[in-house]
């Protein structure tokens, strides 16, 4: 495997950043999980527009521009022959002192790994998952918004263990209000009606791309969509729930907290938008080969 770090490509036991790396330090950095299909990165343009984002919000001034990084990308997964796999791409604040002032970290690091996806069992796409809620309530906006990926990930990670040992692949996040945010890695969406459902940005989601994929699609349908502050009272009654996320792409929820959600089956409208997505992804995409 050759990993790209700064403009240049490196062995996997050669590619290594230094301990002094304020991303290592102090989670002072950003990153992106991007999936390549048949030969094309999904949605490359919006990650690399959401790693900007997510840079100017944490005072981070990118060392490279927005068509470098989308080619350090496609030329990562070129090197590496990948035509369907994970891209990971992390810029880190750099190498810093002890000290956390930022102003000492010189120049910012870029970082792309691009290897084979390792996807979750297809059963879980079958039969659906059993999710619970779990203790860790998600980051304030105010404090450090959950819209920023940011290298500091555990508020996830820590409600992700929760949700481990509670027997459960995911965990629904509860906001400080007590709305439901997402999940550790996903978005969260519900069917009501002919209704769908999802929290609003402020109620402490990521702006995932998957999500935005979603609600594209379901204007195609003409199936409506409302941004909304939901309680775990609606994830009950809901109809349909569903999970995005360009790890887990879309995948029906069929339990919440021990209460059956619909019939207890994936149903109809989650399906027919799993189709949408996946015709999507192999239809779609910036090229990686010259075809
Ligand atoms: N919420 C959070 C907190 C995330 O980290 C999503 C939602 C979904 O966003 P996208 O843009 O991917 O639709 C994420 C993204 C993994 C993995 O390996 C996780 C993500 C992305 C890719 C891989 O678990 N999370």
């Amino acid at each position: 495997m050759k990993i790209y770090i700064d403009g240049k490509f490196f062995s996997q036991e050669n590619a290594k950043i230094s301990v002094f790396d304020h991303g290592l330090l102090y989670g002072d950095g950003i990153f992106e999980g991007i999936r390549a299909y048949h030969g094309r990165v999904f949605k490359l343009k919006e990650h690399i527009d959401r790693l900007f984002c997510s840079a100017k919000a944490i005072l981070l001034a990118l060392p490279v521009s927005h068509a470098e990084i989308m080619r350090a990308v496609v030329t990562t997964c070129r090197r590496n022959r990948i035509r369907d796999g994970y891209i990971r791409l992390v810029v880190t604040r750099g190498v810093g002192g002890l000290g956390l002032n930022p102003n000492r970290c010189k120049r910012p690091s870029v970082i792309v790994i691009a290897d084979k996806i390792q996807l979750y069992p297809q059963e879980f796409y079958e039969r659906g998952l059993e999710i619970i809620t779990v203790a860790t309530v998600r980051n304030l906006h105010s404090a450090l918004n959950p819209a920023i990926k940011s290298l500091n990930y555990l508020n996830n990670i820590l409600a992700k263990i929760e949700a481990n040992n509670g027997g459960c692949e995911e965990a629904i996040m509860l906001n400080a209000e007590g709305f439901v945010s997402e999940c550790t890695g996903d978005n969260i969406f519900i069917v009501k009606g002919r209704q769908l459902l999802t929290p609003p940005l402020s109620a402490g989601a990521l702006y995932g791309i998957t999500r935005g994929v979603v609600i594209e699609l379901a204007q195609e349908l003409g199936i409506s969509v409302a941004e909304t502050n939901l309680t775990r009272y609606d994830l009950f009654n809901a109809d349909e729930c569903f999970l995005t996320g360009t790890g887990a792409e879309l995948i029906p929820v069929v339990k919440i907290d021990g209460r059956v959600v619909g019939s207890g089956k994936p149903g109809r409208i989650t399906k027919t938008f799993v189709a949408k997505y996946r015709k999507l992804t192999q239809t779609s995409g910036e090229p990686i080969y010259e075809s």
